[in-house]
C-alpha cells in the first residue's frame, strides 16, 4: 500500500514538471480515484485485430493516453471479451462519411469508422472524453469532418528558418533527413491527428525549386513515412518556374508542350518516392513570385496545367487567391475577387482557390473576404493563420478561435441569409467537390511547439474547427484548458474567459474599428506613421488614410467601391456609416474626428476609449492569471506571467503610438478620464527605430 500512495505521488510529481512538449496530449494521471476505476472497469484492454499502421497507432495511442490517465497498463489484444475497447474498421459502417467515427458504449466499447484514419479519430475522440472527464456509461458518440482537406501549411525554408514563425526554427531538419528520423515528427502527426489534420504542406509557399529535386525528395518521402499512420498526407508549394530553374528549360510557360511533360514527369517522379502525396500549394504572380502571368497566361491556365499531371495519381492543386498589385490608386481589398472571380469554373476539377479569411492579410480584425460565395464553380478553400504574424508574435496572447468563427459565421447571402462562409467552404452551399481549409503553423522547434504557451490553443482550437466548424470557441477553450493546462472548475472558466476576451483586448489597443495594417518590416511595431516604401500598400498611411478631416478607407460608392463586390445584403449592412457595425467602420468609411458614432462617442473619443481600455485591459489579463497560479504547473505560469508582462509594455507603446500620431490629425485633447501618454510622438518614433533595428 504504501508504494503505491509513493508511486501515485511521484507520479503526480512528475506530471507537473510540464514544459509544454505534451501539448493537450498530456494525458496525466485523473486525480479522483473512483473516476479513475470507473473508467478501468470499461478499459481492461484494447481489441486490435488488424496489421494495419493506423489502426496500430490508434491502439498505441490508446494505451499510452490510459497508461497515463488510470496509472496502469491496459494490454493490447486480439479478441474481444467484454469490458474492453475494441477498435473496429467496417467500410459499411452507416451514418459515417469516410473519416467519420462512432463510439458505442455496450458490452465493450466499440470505436468503428469506415477506414482506419476514421477509427484513429475516434480513439482520439475517446482519450478526449476521459481526459475532460466526462461519463462514458452508454457511450454513443457519432462525428463526420465537415471539411475533406484539413491542413496546415508551413512556411519553412530549406534553410531552417520560418517566414513568419516565431517559435524557433523549423520542425523539419531537411539536413539530417532522410537518415535520421527525430522522434519528435511522430509526435507532430499525433498532434494533428489528435485533432483531425489531414495534411501538411512541409515548405514555404515563397518555395525554392529545390524541394523538387531528388535529393528532397527523398527527405521529404521520410517525413511521409512518419505522417502515413496518422492519416496525414503531405503536400509540397512549389515554385512556378521550376521547369526553368532546375529542369534546364528555356520557359515555364503553362502552355508549353515542353514544360507540360517537364511537370507530368516531375509529378510521376514524386510518385514513386511518395505514393500518397497530396499534392501541390502554390503562390504565383504575388508578392514577386513568378507565374503563368509572365508568359500571358491566367492563373486557371497556371494551375489547370499542374492539375493534369497530378489528376492520373489523384494528386490536388491549391492555388491562392492571396495577390495584388502596386497600384497607388488601386484598393488591394479588390485585387483577389477581380483576377480569381472572372476565372470561375475554368478550373480543372482537381484545383481547389485558397483564399484568405479577409480581403487584405491575417489583420487581428478584417471582414470576409468578397471572393467567398463569390465563385460557386469552383472550390474555394480557406486560409487562415495561426502564427502570429499581426497578433503579437509569441509574446501577445491572443486566441484565435472567435477570429476563425467571426469569418466562418459570417453571412455571404449569395443563396439567401444563411449562406454563411462556413457553408462555402463546407462545399454545402454549391455542391463542391472538394472542400479544404488549411492554417498556416505556428509550430517551430521551442520545446512548447508554439513559444507562447497558450498559443498551443491556436494550433488545437484550428484542428477542432476544420473537423467541425459549428463548435463554439468556448467550448473549445474549455477542453483545451482541462487536457493541457488544468481540472480545478475555478482555473478552467478564468483561464477559458481570459482566452475568449484576448482577441478582443488585443484588437483595442492594436488596430480597433476596423483599422489596419500600419506596419511594416517585423510586421508588429507600431509605425502609423510609415509612408515611404517601393510599394503605395507597403506603407501604412495607405491602409488608414488619417487626414486633417478624418480616419479610415473610404471603401463606399465615393471611394474605391469595394463594397459592390459584396452581395447587396452585405452591402447594406456595411454601406452606411450611422449603421454599419463599428468594428468593421473604418474598413470602409473615411470617418470625421468628430463624427458621432453609435457609441455617443465621437470618433476621436471612441479611437480613445478603446487604446485606452485595451491597453488597460492587459492587467486584468495578468490579474486573472495570477489568480490560476495554485493550478497550473509553476514552469507554465512563470512563462506565460512573463510574456503578460511584455505584452503589457508593448500594448502602452501602441496606444501611444497611435493616439500620439492621430492626435496630429485630429487635433483635440486626449478625453477625459484617460491621461496624455508620458512620452512624446518623437520619443515613440526612436523606441519603434530601435525595436526595428534590434
Ligand atoms: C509567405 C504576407 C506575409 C508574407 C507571406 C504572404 C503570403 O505578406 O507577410 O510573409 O509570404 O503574406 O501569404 O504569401
Amino acid at each position: 500500500m504504501r508504494y503505491k500512495i509513493l508511486f501515485f505521488v511521484l507520479l503526480a510529481t512528475f506530471c507537473r514538471a510540464d514544459d509544454g512538449y505534451r501539448l493537450w496530449l498530456k494525458y496525466d494521471l485523473i486525480k479522483d480515484p473512483g473516476q479513475r476505476a470507473a473508467y478501468a472497469r470499461s478499459a481492461q484492454f484494447i481489441v486490435l485485430t488488424s496489421n494495419s499502421p493506423t489502426l496500430k497507432a490508434a491502439a498505441d495511442e490508446l494505451q499510452t493516453g490510459l497508461r497515463g490517465l488510470l496509472g496502469k497498463t491496459v494490454p493490447i489484444v486480439a479478441s474481444a471479451k467484454t469490458g474492453g475497447i475494441v477498435l473496429s474498421t467496417n467500410p459499411n459502417q452507416p451514418q459515417v462519411n469516410d473519416e467519420g467515427y462512432q463510439i458505442v458504449g455496450k458490452q465493450n466499447i466499440t470505436i468503428s469508422s469506415k477506414t482506419d484514419a476514421g477509427v484513429l479519430y475516434g480513439a482520439f475522440a475517446f482519450l478526449r472524453h476521459l481526459q475532460t472527464q466526462q461519463p462514458i456509461a452508454n457511450l454513443s458518440l457519432t462525428s463526420n469532418p465537415k471539411i475533406q482537406h484539413r491542413m496546415l501549411n508551413h512556411w519553412d525554408n530549406n534553410d531552417g528558418s520560418i517566414e513568419r514563425g516565431y517559435a524557433g526554427g523549423s520542425l523539419w531538419k531537411w539536413y539530417e533527413l532522410p537518415e535520421r528520423i527525430d522522434p519528435r515528427y511522430r509526435d507532430y502527426a499525433r498532434a494533428n491527428a489528435s485533432v483531425g489534420i489531414n495534411g501538411t504542406v512541409v515548405n514555404n509557399v515563397n518555395a525554392s525549386s529545390r524541394f523538387l529535386t531528388a535529393e528532397y525528395l527523398k527527405k521529404v518521402a521520410a517525413l511521409a513515412d512518419v505522417f502515413r499512420p496518422y492519416g496525414i498526407k503531405v503536400y509540397l508549394s512549389v515554385y512556378f518556374p521550376a521547369p526553368r530553374t532546375i529542369g534546364g528549360l528555356k520557359t515555364a510557360d503553362p502552355l508549353d508542350p515542353e514544360v507540360n511533360k517537364w511537370w507530368a514527369e516531375k509529378v510521376n517522379e514524386i510518385y514513386k518516392f511518395i505514393p500518397d502525396f497530396g499534392g501541390f500549394l502554390v503562390k504565383a504572380n504575388s508578392e514577386g513570385q513568378p507565374g503563368p502571368q509572365d508568359y500571358n497566361r491566367t492563373h486557371a491556365d497556371g494551375a489547370n496545367m499542374l492539375a493534369k499531371a497530378l489528376a492520373p495519381h489523384k494528386g490536388i492543386v491549391i492555388w491562392r487567391a492571396f495577390v495584388y498589385k502596386a497600384d497607388p490608386n488601386g484598393d488591394r481589398f479588390k485585387a483577389a475577387y477581380e483576377e480569381f472571380k472572372p476565372l470561375d469554373g475554368q478550373f480543372e476539377k482537381n484545383v481547389i482557390v485558397q483564399v484568405k479569411n479577409g480581403p487584405i492579410d491575417f489583420q487581428p480584425r478584417e471582414p470576409f473576404s468578397p471572393v467567398f460565395g463569390m465563385m460557386p464553380k469552383t472550390p474555394l478553400g480557406m486560409e487562415f493563420q495561426l502564427t502570429q504574424e499581426y497578433l503579437g508574435f509569441a509574446t501577445h496572447l491572443v486566441y484565435e478561435a472567435p477570429i476563425f468563427k467571426e469569418c466562418l459565421d459570417s453571412d455571404t447571402y449569395v443563396s439567401g441569409k444563411g449562406s454563411t462562409v462556413a457553408k462555402v467552404i463546407d462545399g454545402s452551399l454549391h455542391q463542391y467537390p472538394l472542400t479544404a481549409i488549411a492554417g498556416v503553423a505556428n509550430t517551430g522547434s521551442d520545446r512548447n511547439w508554439t513559444g507562447h504557451p497558450l498559443a498551443q490553443a491556436n494550433w488545437y482550437a484550428f484542428g477542432r474547427l476544420a473537423w467541425d466548424h459549428t463548435l463554439s470557441s468556448e467550448a473549445i477553450a474549455d477542453e483545451w484548458v482541462k487536457m493541457t493546462l488544468t481540472q480545478e472548475p475555478r482555473s478552467v472558466k478564468t483561464v477559458t474567459d481570459l482566452l475568449l476576451k484576448s482577441r478582443e483586448i488585443y484588437v483595442n489597443y492594436n488596430t480597433p474599428l476596423g483599422l489596419s495594417r500600419p506596419w511594416t518590416g517585423v510586421h508588429f511595431a507600431p509605425e502609423p506613421w510609415q509612408n515611404r516604401s517601393p510599394r503605395p500598400d507597403w506603407t501604412a498611411v495607405y491602409y488608414h488614410r488619417a487626414d486633417s478631416i478624418g480616419l479610415g478607407f473610404d471603401r463606399t460608392a465615393s471611394g474605391s467601391n469595394a463594397l459592390a463586390q459584396y452581395h447587396p445584403e452585405v452591402q447594406k449592412q456595411w454601406n452606411q456609416l450611422e449603421t454599419c457595425p463599428l468594428p468593421y467602420v473604418l474598413w470602409f468609411h473615411h470617418v470625421p474626428w468628430t463624427k458621432k458614432l453609435s457609441s455617443g462617442r465621437t470618433l476621436w473619443e471612441e479611437l480613445c476609449t478603446r487604446f485606452y481600455t485595451g491597453a488597460d485591459s492587459v492587467r486584468w489579463l495578468q490579474q486573472q492569471w495570477a489568480q490560476v497560479k495554485p493550478d497550473v504547473d509553476a514552469e507554465t505560469f512563470a512563462d506565460v506571467t512573463g510574456r503578460l508582462a511584455t505584452q503589457q509594455k508593448e500594448a502602452i507603446w501602441w496606444r501611444d503610438a497611435w493616439v500620439l500620431y492621430l492626435q496630429e490629425y485630429a487635433k483635440q485633447p486626449i478625453p477625459a478620464p484617460y491621461k496624455k501618454p508620458d512620452r512624446t510622438l518623437r520619443e515613440v518614433k526612436e523606441l519603434v527605430d530601435v525595436y526595428l533595428t534590434r
